[in-house]
């Protein structure tokens, strides 16, 4: 009975175990044209975005891969948990390189709104109300200093706001501020100046509108398991 009842739930935890969510080291197609997050980020900053800016980091973390032989078929998580082991290169573009694959891949032009099911359930848990996590996560984006990103994250079976300098993020063992990341937003200046110049919380707020919930739940099952 007890061996049965352990089989079962063993069983349905592997049945809805969600696909474990990786990044690889090199740069992945942007899923949608340079113009299609517009009017919340124009075109032209889009294409520099991506064209350059996270062009750049993808291809000085796969030199750096080479200089400090890292076997680049291995997940880019794997370094930046032990990223104090590497050089500034390596930290500086393994973090850029991952915060920007997964900053595309949150975003769509048919986003916004308010997230849904467990995950919904858990801002609430965690964070009082719906509202109170939009406040947090604001406060955090608009408050870091300088260049940086404002995470949500899944710290054992807690969701947490933080944000981190440069290009750092909360997988890498050097980071104050850990857990795995659910999604986040650039607040770099190269990541709305042309649209916004110097005004970071009206990108912010312009942001929730292209924030996929349905992206980010996958992330959170993802690192539920
Ligand atoms: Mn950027």
């Amino acid at each position: 009975m007890v061996g049965s009842a352990l089989f079962s739930a063993c069983a349905s935890s592997e049945g809805s175990k969600a696909e474990q969510i990786i990044t690889g080291f090199s740069q992945e197609p942007l899923p949608y044209a340079y113009s299609a997050l517009e009017p919340h980020i124009d075109a032209m900053t889009m294409e520099i975005h991506y064209t350059k800016h996270a062009a750049g980091y993808a291809k000085n973390v796969s030199e750096a891969a080479t200089e400090e032989n890292v076997d680049t078929s291995k997940p880019l998580e794997e370094v930046l948990g032990n990223v104090s082991k590497y050089s500034t290169k390596m930290r500086n573009n393994a973090g850029g390189h991952y915060n920007h694959e997964m900053f595309w891949s949150i975003m769509s032009a048919e986003a916004g709104g308010q997230p849904t099911g467990a995950l919904a359930e858990a801002i609430n848990t965690d964070f009082g109300s719906y509202d109170a996590f939009v406040e947090e996560f604001e406060t955090a984006a608009k408050t870091r200093f300088g260049s940086g990103w404002a995470w949500l994250v899944l710290d054992g079976n807690t969701l947490k706001v933080g944000s981190t300098p440069n290009q750092d993020n909360p997988l890498m063992d050097i980071s104050d501020f850990k857990g795995s990341p659910l999604m986040g937003i650039d607040v770099w200046e190269h990541a709305y100046y042309l649209n916004y110049q110097n005004e970071r919380p009206r990108y912010i707020t312009s942001w929730w509108n292209l924030l996929d919930w349905t992206k980010v739940a996958e992330r959170f099952d993802s690192f539920k398991g």
